[in-house]
């Protein structure tokens, strides 16, 4: 449509010049000589269309910040209750960076599968931790492949504010924690994970995770659907927008539940897993992570919404995208975005029915369940 668009509009402006040139009597234009009058036509064309493109470009993604009228959103409904903490902050008219910091950190504390030190191991039995945040003035803060340490978000956010780099991984991101005051866990599985994880060794067969983990059951050893009799959940991605309209993100996970030792997915790459630009809006990622990496997965998105897609479209854009670069492949794998936009829209989508993401906003407290590109698989139990 936009191509369409700007097609017309050059072929008007050429009109327009060439039947200028040839038929007025402008005395500037006229004054020129052939050369120069060809070259006046093509700075003019070009100048316009410059003009004219940049016109488009904002008309397709105007955004006006929305004031006093604050939202976090957050990927599965773990997101419910980690939305509840970053309200605290929210509500009181606390800063968009902050409530995604403590939203998350709640259920990095939490005990499950896939976020922070009760979650399954790598196949080696270690658990491994990646996260990263990142504000309103593009600053960022990320971590990947952290063991012992109870909040990786937290770590992520110190490497932003102290730190000259953006990403500490390892031993090197753990050395950094410690020298911070974070304390250094045991190294031992919650009694959940080692279940899992024995289980697991039985067949030591590494396969990518399933889709909507907290929703399917009879995926064997490779995360349980329950645990602690509660329903299990996967990677938590939170967006949020404060009173001054400013966004923020977080993204933190365990990752693939016995994943090759040193394996990192996208929860902690800027670009892929997480992105913020304050003008335009925000997105984060779960799923099966290589594959948010190869098409820079929350950064398009953001860009989709630059041109002025909708966050529901946007993610839809590059969710299309994986499936067409993954062809029979994509039904075996889950992939989701969530967005919002300056304007305090939100939206997702993902390759699979069965992903819900939580909102809170001053009015609403719900789980959304998000259109997708396959229907849900039938729950088996
Ligand atoms: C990863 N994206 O490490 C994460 C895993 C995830 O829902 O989000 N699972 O690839």
């Amino acid at each position: 449509m936009l191509q369409h668009q700007i097609f017309f509009a050059l072929v008007l402006l050429m009109c327009f010049c060439c039947f200028a040139g040839e038929s007025f009597n402008f005395g500037q234009f006229n004054s020129l000589t052939m050369p120069n009058r060809r070259k006046f036509i093509q700075s003019s064309v070009l100048g316009t269309t410059a003009l004219l493109l940049n016109r488009i470009t904002k008309a397709g993604g105007q955004y006006n910040a929305v004031k006093n009228n604050p939202l976090a959103i957050s990927t599965w409904d773990a997101g419910l209750e980690a939305n509840r903490e970053a309200w605290k902050v929210l509500s009181a008219g606390g800063r968009a960076l902050d409530a995604v910091e403590k939203g998350v950190m709640h259920t990095e504390a939490s005990k499950n599968c896939c976020v922070g030190l009760k979650a399954n191991p790598d196949r080696d039995g270690f658990v491994t931790l990646d996260a990263c945040i990142m504000d309103e003035n593009f600053n960022c803060g990320s971590v990947a492949f952290l063991e012992r340490i109870k909040h990786p978000i937290s770590v992520a956010r110190r490497v932003m504010e102290k730190t000259p780099h953006v990403m500490l991984v390892g031993e090197g991101a753990q050395q950094f924690a410690i020298a911070e005051g974070f304390p250094l866990e045991a190294q031992q599985l919650s009694p959940d994970a080692e279940k899992n994880y024995r289980e697991w060794l039985k067949k030591s067969e590494y396969h990518p995770p399933e889709i909507n983990v907290e929703s399917q059951k009879g995926h064997g050893p490779f995360a349980p659907a329950r645990l602690n009799g509660d329903w299990n959940h996967d990677t938590i991605g939170m967006l949020a927008m404060d009173a001054q309209g400013n966004l923020s993100g977080s993204c933190t996970t365990s990752g693939a539940g016995f994943k090759m030792r040193g394996r990192v997915g996208d929860s902690p790459i800027i670009g892929s897993g997480l992105y913020v630009d304050n003008e335009v809006g925000a997105c984060t990622a779960t799923g099966q992570g290589e594959d948010v990496i190869r098409v820079a997965g929350a950064h398009s998105v953001v860009e989709w919404m630059r041109q002025g897609l909708s966050p529901e479209a946007a993610c839809k854009k590059v969710i299309e995208k994986i499936v067409r670069i993954k062809k029979e492949k994509a039904r075996e794998i889950q992939v989701a975005f969530i967005a919002v936009n300056k304007n305090g829209q939100v939206g997702a989508f993902s390759i699979h029915g069965g992903f819900d993401y939580a909102i809170r906003t001053k009015t609403a407290e719900k789980l959304v369940k998000a259109k997708s590109i396959f229907k849900e698989k039938p729950k088996n139990d």
